[in-house]
């Protein structure tokens, strides 16, 4: 389908649903009241006065009244427990082609000529609504496809396994995850007593635990992490056959991280820091993208692994179920008018048990309890009709005989609503309609879990074991944060010990870093196997690419504006967004030019953007503009503080000084005036041109672009 085809198609289904709903506020029209009352006077309460001074207000002044009870019902309950803080995004989605047909018949994943409109939904999971975007957290990944054969929700998160094998104990691990109820602390993050507390004692948490503390749980943006289905579904094809299937995405630009330090401070510098980086990235088009994969186990193979497929504590390792891509999304507008949050954002409603023909459940014993849980949810904080609400409704057609309810927007024509009935109106389909799978099923009645639920340290040692060094290291700096948190030493002395059943000398660095208890000898023999694909750099995207990195140029009075300019244009063309960085943000002149016109404009002054929230900064030439910027040790820090957090730096002539007076370490000079030592690069992400020569970084920074 060409651009033009799907934009149209795009344009024609979910947002023109929308659009239905979408009122143009017409500015010529008076102000009125929601029963449409022309109203007069909108800042004075009906009062008894004499003229000269005020006396009481009057009950019975209902333009008044009608805008304070508006006003006092504007929120409603937030997210209830978990994943209250999100940011969402329209896009669409497409198949390759047809190759899962040999795995279900859901049109959505096999009919290639078709383009499904999708809403996204990422969130953190502890925090509350106003909670900051980068604590250190799971990120839900939510998606709702419109199919042609109603809604297919995907509730995922960005990592692959989760916290308990049982739904039964998700109250117990919200509760311990969340504040604590003495003192409602801590918030945005699990590093308390409860948690810690929690964990230790429930094993099976061991596994997501180590993700918890990896870097996974401090993405760089929501753009840039993998999303999973974690609970094991099922396919059904046309002959009938079923399979067990993993849901996953994986994100075209890489799977990356901040380091720790910077999102401790991008929480207080920027908290909606993740939200505006997915607006950024879309209006400025640099939509993201992601492949979609499925893990698919024929049915008959379920009983060959030594892990039960069934166990969302586990992941299916990719060298024993290889991912098979077949689709891609691409998310390219914010929200459908880019103006209004709550109607698409928070109203969206998520439920596992949404599912079409072709894709069914598994006997997952945490799936089973979450196709409970979230239609139960949604109507305490939306009500009964919540799959009404615009966001939420389908594009194909419906027909039911569910009545009512509160909020019900429908009005329905027809005498009856019931089946059967003699007009046959709304008879069950006889073609199409879902059917579910015919399961056998035996077995006792019992409080139980099968028998392989019963391992818990395996995964978490391979995840730990596949880690490159400095991921390793930054997962005991994430441990050893938390657990320094915590105050009661029953806690933090025996989760040291839980450790140690997943990796006994990790566990001891952990131990002596916290005050916690190492054991004496390994809890049990660890394996020592890899997967490679464990290690976030495994996605590294195969070009590199600068597309929607956020750069800071470095400028005082007297920078060189046409060595500026070159490279804010080069930088643009590669698809990289450039700021220009200073003392001020009014105009900053170029030297020896101090002509009104000649001034450019600064995106920011130094408080404003602290070298936290670009990715790779640049100190470009001119002695004036250095000697400024050096005289500054806020400017110092900012730029001491990029190379603190592994950013990438580049320097051009008298930049250099910059760097050397921030950073106060031996930096290899590269030239680019030659264009045989282009490709040099240092070991610190530290670029410095000595003898400047735009052509080789235009030269340089092309190849980036293009790959
Ligand atoms: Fe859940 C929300 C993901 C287990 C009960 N969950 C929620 C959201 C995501 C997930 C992404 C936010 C959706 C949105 O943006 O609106 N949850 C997961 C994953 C799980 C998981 C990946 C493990 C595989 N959840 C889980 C269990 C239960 C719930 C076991 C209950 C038995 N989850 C809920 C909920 C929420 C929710 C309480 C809160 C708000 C909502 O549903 O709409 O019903």
């Amino acid at each position: 389908m060409t651009t033009a085809a799907v934009k149209s198609f795009f344009n024609t289904t979910k947002v023109a649903d929308l659009s239905r709903d979408t009122v143009e506020v017409d500015e010529r029209t008076g102000l009125t009241t929601d029963h449409g009352v022309p109203v007069s006077d909108t800042d004075n309460w009906l009062k008894v006065t004499n003229g000269q001074y005020s006396g009481p207000s009057l009950l019975e002044d209902q333009v008044a009244r009608e805008k304070i009870h508006r006003f006092d019902h504007e929120r409603i309950p937030e997210r209830v427990r978990v994943h209250a803080r999100g940011a969402g995004a329209h896009g669409y989605f497409k198949v390759f082609d047809d190759r899962a047909k040999k795995y279900t018949f859901a049109g959505v994943l096999t009919d290639p000529s078709r383009t499904t409109p999708v809403f996204v939904r990422f969130s953190t999971v502890q925090g509350s609504r106003g909670s900051a975007d980068t604590v250190r957290d799971v990120r839900g990944f939510a998606t709702k496809f419109y199919t042609e054969e109603g809604n297919w929700d995907i509730v995922g998160n960005n990592i692959p396994v989760f916290f308990i094998q049982d739904a039964i104990k998700f109250p117990d691990f919200v509760h311990a995850v969340k504040p604590e109820p003495h003192n409602e602390v801590p918030q945005g993050q699990t590093a308390h007593d409860n948690f810690w507390d929690f964990v230790g004692l429930q094993p099976e948490a061991s596994h997501m635990v180590m993700w918890a503390m990896s870097d996974r749980a401090i993405p760089r943006s929501y753009r840039m992490m993998q999303g999973f289905g974690v609970n094991t579904f099922t396919f059904m094809n046309v002959e009938g056959k079923r399979f067990f299937v993993k849901f996953r995405w994986i994100p075209e630009l890489g799977v990356n991280s901040l380091v720790w330090d910077e999102a401790l401070k991008i929480a207080g510098q920027d908290p909606d820091f993740h939200r505006k980086d997915l607006e950024e990235a879309i209006s400025n088009g640099a939509p993201p993208k992601w492949t979609f994969g499925i893990q698919v186990i024929p049915e008959e193979k379920e009983h060959e692994f030594e892990f039960d497929v069934l166990d969302a504590t586990k992941i299916w390792p990719e060298e024993l179920v290889p991912i098979e891509e077949i689709g891609e999304m691409i998310l390219d507008k914010t929200r459908f008018v880019g103006t209004n949050f709550f109607p698409e954002t928070e109203q969206v409603a998520f439920c596992t048990a949404h599912v079409v023909p072709g894709i069914g459940f598994s006997d997952d014993p945490l799936l089973q309890g979450r196709n409970f849980s979230y239609f139960d949810t949604q109507i305490s904080r939306l009500g009964i009709n919540w799959e009404q609400l615009p966001i939420n409704r389908p594009v194909c057609p419906l027909m039911n005989h569910n009545r009512d309810g509160q909020h019900q927007m429908r009005i329905r024509k027809g005498q009856v609503n019931y089946w059967p009935n003699r007009f046959s109106a709304g008879s069950p389909a006889d073609r199409g309609g879902y059917v579910e799978f015919a399961q056998r099923v035996a077995g006792i009645k019992s409080r139980a879990r099968g028998e392989k639920f019963n391992e818990h340290y395996n995964q978490a040692e391979l995840f730990l074991n596949s880690l490159t060094k400095h991921e390793r290291l930054h997962l005991i700096g994430g441990f050893s944060f938390e657990l320094d948190h915590c105050d009661d030493p029953v806690v933090y002395e025996s989760y040291t010990k839980v450790l140690s059943s997943v990796n006994f000398d990790r566990a001891k660095t952990v131990a002596e870093a916290v005050g916690g208890e190492a054991s004496l000898s390994p809890e049990r023999e660890h394996h020592g196997k890899q997967s490679a694909s464990l290690s976030q750099i495994y996605y590294a995207p195969k070009k590199p690419t600068i597309k929607s990195r956020r750069i800071a140029i470095l400028i005082a009075d007297g920078f060189s504006k046409i060595e500026v300019e070159s490279i804010r244009t080069l930088l643009k063309t590669a698809g990289a967004f450039p700021f220009l960085i200073s003392m001020r943000r009014s105009k900053i002149y170029p030297a020896d030019e101090k002509g009104d016109d000649l001034g450019v404009f600064a995106d920011h002054h130094f408080e404003g953007q602290r070298s936290t929230l670009f990715d790779a900064i640049l100190v470009p030439s001119g002695q004036a503009s250095a000697d400024i910027l050096m005289a500054s040790g806020r400017c110092i820090h900012w730029v001491r503080e990029a190379f603190g957090h592994l950013k990438v730096i580049g320097a051009i002539g008298e930049g250099m000084q910059v760097l050397a007076r921030a950073i106060k370490v031996e930096v290899p000079q590269i030239s680019f005036a030659s264009p045989d030592d282009s490709s040099a690069t240092d070991s610190y992400g530290v670029v410095t041109v000595g003898k400047y020569s735009l052509l080789s970084i235009a030269r340089e920074v092309l190849q980036i672009a293009t790959g």
